[in-house]
């Protein structure tokens, strides 16, 4: 590549956070190619179109070029390789990096001399070190001369207007001075926000993990205090809103049925597993984990303890779930409590049945109003748009006597108002 030339793009994984990248250097005049496994993926892409929901993809993708390969020779073609692959946790939530290390080693296999690779996949500090950097050594390569390797977190927050990848700010790490300035330059060409150099790829790693356990722990401290305020008849919500009026200090979080997501209930696993090789325990990180993983057990109890008010058990009771998706207004299943609260209901011998607009293809029924008819009470998982405006008159005509909100989403004086008994999560 000559030095006036832009670089040729690859990115690997087209997901949330890879196919946004894509689509935004595609869109600022990079030769983007686009590098998946999931030729169905692949498909909808070359047709514009994205695998799935998300408003800013969907206007911008018609609009772009991004060449999508299933060939991994095509690679040879690029110079800067952006690893977007998925690092979940297995069930005992140990951290897997085999997406990681297996799109470094293909990278490493068909890239061309002088390419710089750049993970933006979460992860915690030392997997560049340990893992991403001997694959490339064992190569043949040299880091920083033959290639070079950063990481720049990703940042992608599904369902959100506003904050999209071509406007939330970055930081960016690498194992020497060139590779770090090559990174910064392709960020600051396609993100009009600043992007920070850490001084170490490590601090760039414990950037992102740092900033979603703060987040988890900060969910685990009202979500412990729903359940402590629940026994002084205090609504926390109010009390969260009341604290909230303090101009500085204090940052709101919600209490819910859990935790879920690809990030949040996963990176801090990434760090306490990490530390432990470092005699290190975060007792403070596994207890926020735990308090939030008992959030499902803790919103059955509560409708288990609704039922008992009209002489009902969960047994052979018909419960609604409304939600299966993680978060309001998208369709992403991965680490949903509602799949945990499904568990546990039909567990205490509940009959269930489903319905999330965003997922019609995995609900048991097809509207609002066939889960409505059908249900005898209603647990509320996910906070989508389209169930907050639910008239309460229709719980009412389709006899729903017990409504458990998980997402403290629903007019709770309305529905006491039409006699129906009303729980949320501290509220
Ligand atoms: N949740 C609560 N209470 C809260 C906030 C969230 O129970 O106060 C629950 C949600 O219902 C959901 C889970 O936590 O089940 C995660 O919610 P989230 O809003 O954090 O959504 P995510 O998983 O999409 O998180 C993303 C993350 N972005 C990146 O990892 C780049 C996270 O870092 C952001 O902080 C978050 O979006 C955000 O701020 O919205």
């Amino acid at each position: 590549m000559n030095q006036n030339e832009k670089p040729v793009i690859c990115v690997i994984g087209m997901g949330y956070v890879g196919l946004p990248l894509a689509a935004v250097a595609a869109s600022k005049g990079y030769t983007v190619y686009g590098f998946d496994n999931d030729q169905k993926k692949l498909d909808l892409i070359k047709q514009g179109l994205s695998p799935f929901k998300e408003e800013f993809l969907e206007q911008l993708l018609p609009k772009v070029k991004i060449n999508v390969f299933s060939n991994p020779k095509l690679m040879s073609e690029c110079d800067i390789h952006i690893i977007c692959v998925p690092t979940p946790v297995d069930d005992k939530y140990f951290p897997d990096l085999g997406p990681v290390i297996s799109a470094s080693e293909t990278v490493a296999k068909n890239m061309r001399k002088g390419s710089l690779v750049i993970l933006e996949s979460t992860v915690n500090p030392g997997v560049s070190e340990e893992f991403v950097k001997p694959i490339f050594e064992k190569a043949g390569y040299e880091i920083g001369k033959d290639v070079f390797i950063s990481h720049c977190p990703e940042r992608v927050n599904p369902g959100d207007p506003k904050w999209n990848v071509s406007n939330i700010p970055r930081v960016v790490g690498s194992f020497d001075e060139i590779g770090l300035k090559r990174s910064q330059e392709f960020y600051e060409s396609i993100v009009d926000a600043k992007i920070m150099p850490m001084a170490t790829i490590r601090e760039a790693e414990a950037v992102k993990i740092t900033e979603n356990s703060f987040r988890d722990i900060n969910i685990a401290f009202v979500n412990e205090l729903a359940r402590s305020f629940e026994r002084m008849d205090i609504d926390v919500t109010n009390v969260i809103k009341g604290a909230s009026t303090k101009p500085f200090s204090f940052l709101a979080h919600w209490p819910s049925c859990g935790v879920g997501g690809h990030c949040i209930p996963v990176d801090p696993y990434y760090l306490i597993e990490k530390a432990k090789e470092n005699d290190f325990d975060h007792v403070f990180l596994r207890a926020a984990r735990k308090i939030n993983n008992s959030m499902p057990e803790y919103t059955i109890e509560l409708l288990q303890d609704q039922l008992n008010e009209i002489e009902k058990s969960l047994k052979g009771t018909i419960v609604g779930v409304l939600g299966l998706s993680y978060k309001a207004n998208v369709g992403d299943l991965r680490e949903s409590p509602s799949f945990e609260l499904i568990k546990l209901l039909e567990k205490n011998g509940a009959k269930v049945v489903t319905f999330d607009p965003f997922v019609p293809a995995m609900s048991s029924t097809k509207s609002i109003d066939e889960l409505l008819e059908k249900s005898e009470a209603v647990l509320l998982a996910t906070n989508h748009q389209e169930f907050i405006n639910i008239p309460v008159e229709k719980f009412v005509q389709s006899n729903i006597k017990v409504i458990t909100d998980g997402k403290n989403c629903l007019n709770k004086a309305e529905i006491q108002k039409h006699g129906i008994i009303y729980k949320g999560i501290g509220r």
